[in-house]
């Protein structure tokens, strides 16, 4: 990091990832400057100010003056490349770039990348998993919660494992991870993208770098990755994985006397590995999560045992289909962090039977009209909340059902009302929750609650 030493570095955006850059490039002995469009944005206290203040802190709207008077800005994710601070600095010629890309410049240490539109913090947790369960020593973060940057402290671990979204993407330069795994496209964040190319593009940028001797792990079952995965360099060695036998190299699943195994696809042909009934999480996206996980942890080097054991103990994720209780014989799931149309669609076809919906907050322009057929066929009613309560109404209108709820509690006393013995209430908003919450978990802590007060008063009666 010695060649950080005097530089003068601007971090774009105050949040736990402009946190941690700030924190990483002064202790590299950068001289850092920070900018925000809030006027006093949370979190500044655990920042020596007087560090900041060194670079210039510049907060209540992006200066762009201060960003073309660097050597490097780095950015946030949550800040759009369009923003006119941003297109200042480049047209400065000053390097504009993401926390993941200035992480490996620094890391240490061999790294597993994964991206896609859905089961991302899924997969890069079991794969983080699968690498403590080999013995190795392994730091897990980005996307998922602790900032990469927050990786590189202390020593070298045998390996890093990092969630990407397609915000830190755009931020990358010459990252060049050894394994990356694109689990599947689908629409997602075009209150961002001018459309859904311009979304996948982003997400591609993360396999632009790599060459010979990488793996690229890719979905089988997938259409728009398998025709979106031209664009990974040819020298890239491919890793399929889907629900058919696997591919050398890649993971699926064979058929044995005692029913379906997950397997990786051997020079010899399958190699099963793991019981399908002993994978511990239900549904098809799921199955395709330990898919994922499985051919990159092979990728990685780490032995089937290991890869089998780490699947064996992993009880999943909360916020992420996690049956909640079971009251008066209709089960609660908690999907808060279904957050676009596509996990909304994969979370509702994995459920059996009959079930309530809840859904709404803010909409990052999903087309909730693709869920009509399967609403008509089996959804006993939306409960929609939010912002975008009447848009998502609208687009449903006639195939089901709908009642428009207040809050998520008044949503839950409905749901609870119309569903009968063997349904299932499910919260899969399909959207953001920053109308009524401060983040995904706090809205799934709230239903929780809800569920609980419910099955306080069932007790009761
Ligand atoms: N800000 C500006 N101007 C802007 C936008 C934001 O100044 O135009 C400022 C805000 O005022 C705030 C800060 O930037 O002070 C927030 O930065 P951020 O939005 O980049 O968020 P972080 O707190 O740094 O968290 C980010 C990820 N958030 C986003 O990408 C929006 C976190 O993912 C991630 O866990 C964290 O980095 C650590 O890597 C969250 C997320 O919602 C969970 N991700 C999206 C998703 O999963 O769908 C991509
Ligand atoms: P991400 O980090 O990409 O948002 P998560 O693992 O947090 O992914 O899962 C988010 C939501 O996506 C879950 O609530 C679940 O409903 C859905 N999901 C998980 N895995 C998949 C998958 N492989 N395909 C489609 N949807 C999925």
């Amino acid at each position: 990091r010695a060649d950080l030493a005097g530089w003068r570095v601007a971090v774009v955006g105050a949040g736990s990832t402009g946190r941690s850059a700030v924190r990483f490039l002064q202790a590299a002995g950068a001289r850092v400057a920070l900018t925000d469009s809030r006027q006093d944005p949370p979190g500044l206290e655990g920042l020596d100010r007087n560090e900041v203040l060194a670079g210039g802190l510049s907060l209540g709207g992006l200066d762009g003056d201060l960003l073309a008077a660097q050597d490097l800005v780095v950015a946030s994710p949550g800040v759009p490349p369009t923003e006119a601070a941003l297109q200042r600095a480049r047209a400065a010629g000053v390097p504009v770039i993401g926390d993941v890309e200035l992480f490996g410049r620094y890391a240490g240490a061999p790294v597993v990348a994964i991206t896609g539109s859905n089961g991302k913090s899924t997969v890069t947790t079991l794969v983080g998993a699968m690498f403590e369960a080999a013995g190795r020593s392994v730091r897990v973060g980005g996307n998922l919660g602790t900032p990469a940057l927050d990786l590189l402290d202390g020593a070298a671990p045998d390996a890093y494992v990092l969630e990407v979204s397609s915000f830190q993407a755009e931020g990358l330069d010459r990252f060049r991870p050894g394994v990356a795994v694109l689990l599947n496209l689908s629409a997602d964040h075009l209150d961002r993208y001018p459309d859904e190319v311009a979304y996948f593009d982003a997400k591609l940028a993360l396999f632009r770098n790599m060459g010979e001797g990488d793996t690229a792990v890719l979905n089988a079952d997938d259409p728009e990755v398998r025709e979106r995965a031209q664009a990974v360099p040819a020298e890239v060695r491919r890793a399929w994985f889907g629900a058919g036998a696997p591919a050398a190299g890649g993971a699926g699943r064979v058929e044995r006397a005692d029913g379906p195994w997950l397997a990786l696809g051997g020079p010899e042909g399958p190699e099963p590995v793991l019981p399908e009934a002993e994978w511990p999480l239900v549904g098809i996206p799921n199955r395709q999560n330990a898919l994922a996980a499985l051919a990159a942890g092979r990728a990685a080097g780490l032995e089937p045992e290991a890869l089998a054991d780490a699947m064996r103990g992993f009880r999943g994720l909360p916020h992420r289909m996690e049956l909640v209780a079971t009251v008066g014989g209709v089960r609660y799931v908690n999907d808060s962090k279904g957050t676009n149309v596509g996990a909304v669609a994969s979370a509702l076809e994995g459920l059996p039977g009959r079930w309530v919906w809840i859904a709404g907050g803010i909409n990052k322009g999903g087309d909730f009209t693709v869920l009509r057929p399967l609403l008509a066929e089996r959804c006993r009613e939306a409960v929609l909340i939010g912002e975008a309560a009447g848009e998502i109404a609208a687009a449903i209108d006639g195939a089901t059902p709908v009642h428009q709820a207040g809050d998520l509690h008044a949503a839950v006393c409905r749901a609870a009302a119309v569903a009968e013995a063997g349904d299932t209430v499910v919260l899969s908003p399909g959207c953001t929750s920053f109308d009524q919450y401060p983040g995904f978990a706090a809205r799934g802590e709230d239903f929780r609650r809800a569920v609980t007060a419910l099955e306080e008063n069932h007790a009761f009666r």
